[in-house]
């Protein structure tokens, strides 16, 4: 029997269960569950099937004894912003509505005429996306104050998932901060924001800091799976577990997935006017260190053609296409809200295509070039944002994550930006989250020490 650590890492289109362990100075990674994940309409809200999640999650676990590991922990990462709600007996009374729900369209502005949007910026240092669960918090007071009068507490999705496993309810920092309701200055939630937007300040608790062990598992999961283990609070935002597993510390980093996360490690927020202009987000590090980035639509937009498509291409077959598709040239702005989710993505580019006088795409091809070129010349230009903002320039870009293997992007970023740009590690979240893990249980005790090892265990290739 391998011991090893287990991470459950979530993303938007699929979740799986990686089992990691230290051998010979490197951490050796065993995918031993792979799931898909998908928003589906219900209640009249695109929702995450958050019960069949935590099925999974629990078919992992038998999953990884059947392979012959005896895994000591297991902690859960996810995106970020959504969550549930559970009453006083803990039961919970709302759907797990994903944020590309239409729910928040306008909301954000109306919540600008209670607190003023500066002022937002300022306490919270936190970018403006219209999802963030400050705005679905309004949206649901709006559309059922029943519900918040009865909420005792208040999840995000991983530590709802925690909390199933263990009976445990905690608010995890790194993904509480994107929230957009902690304060920047003590990490507490925002007492006057909640009391502005009538949400009950009673349901969230104190903060919990990644790195420490929550509980063993409870009797009913114990049974079912047959086993006990301890579980761990990664970073269980995704993001600020996958920047845990950048390979340098000095540079810009790109993790990309779903989303494209671009941005620096940084000792403190910098929530200047001009990072309020280019809506830069700081949010928080597991290490306490603040994750200074910008979010660009990234994947999900190829990520939508593909299943528009049928699935009849692969998306290493896109890059294909791309390639192929040499002349032509039209690109949109990526960050444009008409792409957050619309009805069909392949209309929405044509649509942006036509209204630029652009010639508009048709083909496989000629889709996925529009949308790497577009994606491309986004990170060219916020990485002159991020000189700006930090007042430093940096060589070098790191792209971690499962995008990081389309080569066609990675090379074009190498022309446009003339910086070197390194890719690798793909599973970087899970990375992440199992780092958190071994340092909670003592096999790695320095940030340099966990750099060191990914560097020794990972294939970094440089374009
Ligand atoms: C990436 C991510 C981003 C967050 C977005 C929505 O998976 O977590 O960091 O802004 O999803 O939650």
């Amino acid at each position: 029997m391998q011991k090893c650590n287990l991470a459950v890492d979530i993303g938007a289109s699929s979740g799986r269960i990686i089992a990691g362990y230290l051998q010979h100075n490197k951490l050796v990674l065993d995918e031993i569950h792979r799931f898909e994940n998908e928003m589906e309409e219900k209640n009249g809200h695109l929702c995450w099937d958050i019960d069949g999640l935590f099925q999974e999650i629990k078919t992992g676990l038998k999953k990884s004894v059947e392979q012959h590991y005896q895994p000591l922990t297991i902690g859960i990462d996810t995106w970020a912003v959504d969550f549930v709600l559970l009453d006083q007996d803990k039961n919970r009374i709302t759907d797990a509505v994903a944020y590309r729900d239409h729910r928040t369209d306008g909301v954000m502005e109306e919540v600008f005429q209670l607190i003023d949007q500066k002022d937002i910026y300022h306490e919270t240092g936190i970018q403006f996306q219209p999802f963030n669960t400050i705005y679905q918090l309004f949206a649901l007071q709006k559309e059922k104050p029943d519900i918040l009068a009865k909420a005792q507490y208040f999840l995000m999705i991983p530590d709802y998932l925690h909390y199933l496993l263990t009976g445990k309810i905690t608010n995890e920092y790194t993904n509480a901060t994107t929230t957009q309701l902690l304060k920047a200055t003590n990490q507490t939630w925002h007492q006057d924001f909640l009391r502005k937007l009538n949400i009950p300040a009673h349901i969230f608790s104190e903060p919990s800091h990644p790195i420490q062990s929550i509980g063993s598992l409870t009797k009913d999961v114990q049974e079912e799976i047959g086993f006990n283990l301890e579980v761990v609070l990664p970073g269980t935002h995704d993001t600020a577990s996958a920047v845990m597993a950048v390979p340098a510390q000095d540079t810009i980093y790109i993790s990309s997935g779903t989303w494209s996360l671009m941005g620096v490690e940084h000792h403190e927020p910098i929530s200047t006017s001009q990072a309020f202009d280019y809506n830069f987000t700081n949010e928080g590090g597991v290490h306490k260190n603040i994750r200074f980035l910008k979010n660009i639509m990234g994947l999900w937009m190829i990520q939508e053609v593909k299943r528009e498509w049928n699935d009849q291409y692969s998306f290493a077959e896109f890059v294909e296409l791309a390639y192929q598709a040499s002349s032509f040239t039209s690109k949109v702005d990526v960050n444009d809200q008409r792409f957050l989710s619309p009805a069909s993505m392949k209309q929405a580019i044509q649509h942006y295509c036509q209204e630029t006088n652009q010639q508009v795409p048709k083909t496989a091809g000629e889709f996925a070039k529009c949308i790497y070129d577009s994606l491309v010349e986004s990170y060219h230009h916020t990485a002159k944002e991020i000189e700006a903002l930090t007042g430093k320039t940096y060589d070098s870009i790191h792209i971690i994550g499962g995008g990081s293997k389309n080569h066609y992007m990675n090379e074009k970023l190498a022309a446009v930006s003339k910086k070197t740009i390194y890719t690798g590690p793909g599973e970087a979240t899970a990375i992440g989250n199992l780092l958190a893990q071994m340092m909670a249980t003592g096999q790695i005790d320095s940030v340099e020490q966990s750099k060191r090892l990914i560097n020794q265990s990972f294939a970094i290739k440089k374009f």
